[in-house]
């Protein structure tokens, strides 16, 4: 109750900040995107992380200020990019839902200059299942206007493959608890191996997350995972060091 008061009064342009976590390419080794990452850091409460604030936002009408302020700020510092990077944006089934929200996303991402080619957008299933045609539909539109679609955290939840051919889909992202129980464990390298041959064969791109290990790497190299993050690679870095990082993989 007190993150949803403070939440609500919160100068948000001020109050977020956001890191950014690159994706790199697999076999290339090449940053593909940074996936930018809400920090709130509130007076009243110090730095909440967003796996509560996030929750709650979710809760109310507040997520949409919170996307956008997100959406702002991210498609600014990759203004600053250069083109092959590309910026990866959480939205939530919330945002995709209300037709008001969605038409100030749109209006963002056209006024920002980005092109749109570079914006990838990563919805988990889970969320999409509140009222899976109208999401559908909110992402065939923004698919429309030349984003990408990225299916988060898959696995968990209460995905059915029967519906995943119908989502307007560019990108497939393994949760990282599949890749984190790799470790020593023969179903779960197989489980992963499977997901990561399903995903190629629905003629998309697989991305893992939560690679921490050159074991996990090497394993998801082999298995044919096209993109990767995580620990392994690099922690989520504060904006102004994101530029450094490029010119450092370079
Ligand atoms: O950054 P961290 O791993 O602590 O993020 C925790 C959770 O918060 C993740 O599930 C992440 O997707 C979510 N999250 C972080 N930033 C945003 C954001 O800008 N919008 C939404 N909807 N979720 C976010
Ligand atoms: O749900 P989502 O994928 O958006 O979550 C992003 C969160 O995952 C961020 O908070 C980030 O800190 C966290 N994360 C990124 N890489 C790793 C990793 O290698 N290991 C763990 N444990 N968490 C990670
Ligand atoms: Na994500
Ligand atoms: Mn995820």
């Amino acid at each position: 109750a007190q993150i949803e008061q403070c939440l609500r009064r919160a100068n948000l342009e001020q109050e977020i900040q956001l890191e950014f976590q690159p994706l790199f390419d697999a076999v290339e080794q090449t940053i593909v995107s940074f996936e930018a990452l809400a920090r709130w850091n509130s007076p009243e409460l110090g730095a909440v992380s967003p796996n509560l604030f996030v929750p709650v936002a979710e809760r109310s009408e507040i997520i949409h200020a919170l996307t956008r302020t997100v959406l702002r700020k991210a498609l600014k510092a990759a203004r600053s990019w250069p083109d092959y990077v590309g910026v990866s944006l959480n939205l939530s089934a919330r945002d995709l839902l209300s037709p008001r929200a969605l038409t100030q996303i749109v209006a963002i991402i056209e006024a920002s200059g980005v092109k749109t080619s570079r914006i990838d957008i990563e919805v988990t299933e889970t969320s999409l299942l509140t009222d899976f045609v109208k999401a559908e539909a909110a992402l065939a539109m923004l698919k429309r206007l030349g984003l990408k679609i990225s299916l988060d955290d898959f696995g968990t939840g209460y995905s059915s493959l029967a519906y995943i051919h119908r989502l307007p889909l560019d990108k497939i992202k393994i949760d990282r608890s599949f890749i984190q129980e790799m470790h020593g464990n023969g179903v779960a390298r197989d489980i992963v191996k499977s997901l990561i041959g399903l995903i190629g064969n629905l003629k998309l791109q697989c991305v893992t997350e939560g690679v921490e290990t050159s074991e996990q790497f090497d394993l998801l190299r082999k298995f044919g995972c096209n993109v990767v993050q995580g620990f392994l690679f690099s922690r989520p870095i504060p904006q102004d060091e994101a530029p450094r990082f490029i010119a450092e993989v370079e």
